[in-house]
């Protein structure tokens, strides 16, 4: 997807600090912190929203991912999965990903 900042982003064609990648999937750090863990776990093909995933493997590849992002950098036992669908939601990029954080308390409901 050509203007598409993650696809580029997986296509190397703008830097990142890259934290884990596979043939479908690739996590980097996000640009804007929330959490001293704040990785981004993303598929390589362009998928726009949670809601537009219709491949459970994929699905599967990401949440290991993101299990695996957090067990490397140290808070398997305590982390927080987020992804926004949606521009009400959140969302702000779309290109699927999961927000991966960690190292701080979180609480609950969230904002
Ligand atoms: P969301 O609001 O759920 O769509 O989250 C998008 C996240 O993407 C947000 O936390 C900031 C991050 N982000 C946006 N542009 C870039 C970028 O160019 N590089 C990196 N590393 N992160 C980005």
């Amino acid at each position: 997807m050509p203007d598409c900042i993650f696809c580029k982003i997986v296509a190397r064609e703008i830097p990142s600090q890259l934290v884990y990648e596979d043939t479908d999937v690739v996590a980097f750090n996000d640009q804007n912190p929330r959490a001293p863990l704040h990785a981004l776990v993303v598929p390589r093909r362009h998928i726009a929203r949670l809601a537009d995933l219709d491949d459970a493997a994929l699905a599967g590849k990401l949440a290991l991912a993101a299990t695996k992002v957090a067990k490397d950098a140290g808070h398997g036992e305590s982390f927080r999965l987020v992804v926004n669908n949606g521009a009400g939601s959140g969302q702000s990029v779309f290109h699927l990903h999961f927000h991966v954080l960690g190292g701080r308390p979180f609480s609950w409901p969230p904002g």
